[in-house]
């Protein structure tokens, strides 16, 4: 990006404070719009992040958020991203307002924000992706399979180079928004505030019992108590599998250190593959709204 000073094209090096504007943006126009879904847009931008992010493989350092390959119709279409249109339509006002950032820092930076917004821990993040052409799109299926198990859990949060402390956590965000018939298939939320970060997806996996559900569409369980909640097959694969139920307990019983956990993860998620030249230290902290 350029801007001009007496007539002379400079270039235009975006600060800290650039940034925040472009957070401030996103987190009046999540205050303002409030017609959709359970009140926010901010669960979807979160899923935006995660989905832009977990094509990354490890051995072939390919896929991750730089890139923003999902502008483009392979990935776009992948069955997976359906209903993320939503997200990057709610983002593209902010791109045309600020230019000069990146779509795949643009949809990082949302998530993080987001998260935040929501009530959730402190995201630290920094800029340095760029949008790569369409042949860098990530081959169908890099993203996890909600009908699936604990195999397939390690195998594809392996891929992205997570253990079994991070995978639990990262699914945490569940805590957030809800699943779609005409997205996924599977049908209602997690818990009872979907628009507020919290460890409720883990207390609710361990103290309620979840049934399968009995309806036409795919597998997925609901709660014994009200029947108004789901868990997908890899959810509840958390408490099936002892690697993982550890985690869940410990998230389930102390929500500071989940917080703080998943904080951590969603920031090593949100930079997967990305070749920075600034360093860790360098994170950006911002500002939430009041
Ligand atoms: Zn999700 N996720 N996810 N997830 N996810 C859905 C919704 C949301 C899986 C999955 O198949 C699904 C992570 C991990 C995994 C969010 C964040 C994160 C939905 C419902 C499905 C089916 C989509 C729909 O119909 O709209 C699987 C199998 C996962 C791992 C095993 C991780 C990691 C996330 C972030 C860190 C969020 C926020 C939503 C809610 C989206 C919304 O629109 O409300």
């Amino acid at each position: 990006a350029y801007f001009y000073l007496n007539g002379e094209k400079k270039p235009f090096v975006p600060g800290q404070a650039d940034y925040q504007k472009v957070y401030d943006e996103i987190a009046r126009k999540l205050a303002d719009e409030t017609d959709y879904d359970d009140g926010s847009y901010g669960p979807v931008l979160v899923r935006l992040a995660w989905h832009a992010s977990g094509t990354y493989d490890k051995e072939t350092n390919t896929g991750g958020s730089n890139g923003a390959t999902m502008r483009f119709a392979p990935e776009s279409g992948h069955g997976a991203n359906a209903g993320l249109k939503t997200a990057r339509d709610f983002l593209e006002p902010i791109k045309a307002q600020f230019p000069w950032i990146t779509y795949s820092d643009l949809w990082t930076l949302a998530g993080s924000a987001a998260i935040q917004e929501l009530g959730g821990p402190v995201v630290p993040w920094r800029p340095g992706r760029e949008d790569k052409e369409i042949v860098a799109c990530t081959p169908d299926g890099r993203l996890p399979d909600a009908s699936q198990g604990h195999r397939h859990i390690r195998d594809v949060f392996g891929r992205m180079g997570f253990d079994d402390r991070e995978m639990v956590a990262l699914c945490g965000a569940h805590a957030l928004g809800r699943a779609h018939t005409d997205r996924s298939g599977f049908d209602g939320p997690w818990d009872f505030s979907p628009t507020v970060f919290s460890n409720e997806f883990f207390r609710l996996l361990v103290e309620e019992k979840w049934n399968q559900r009995k309806w036409n569409g795919p597998a997925q369980f609901t709660d014994k108590t009200t029947s108004t909640l789901m868990m997908l097959p890899t959810d509840i694969a958390l408490i099936k599998d002892k690697g993982f139920k550890s985690h869940v307990e410990r998230y389930a019983k102390d929500s500071d250190v989940f917080f703080k956990e998943f904080s951590d993860v969603y920031v090593k998620l949100l930079e997967l593959g990305v070749p920075f030249q600034s360093k860790p230290e360098d994170r950006f902290v911002f500002k939430a709204s009041e």
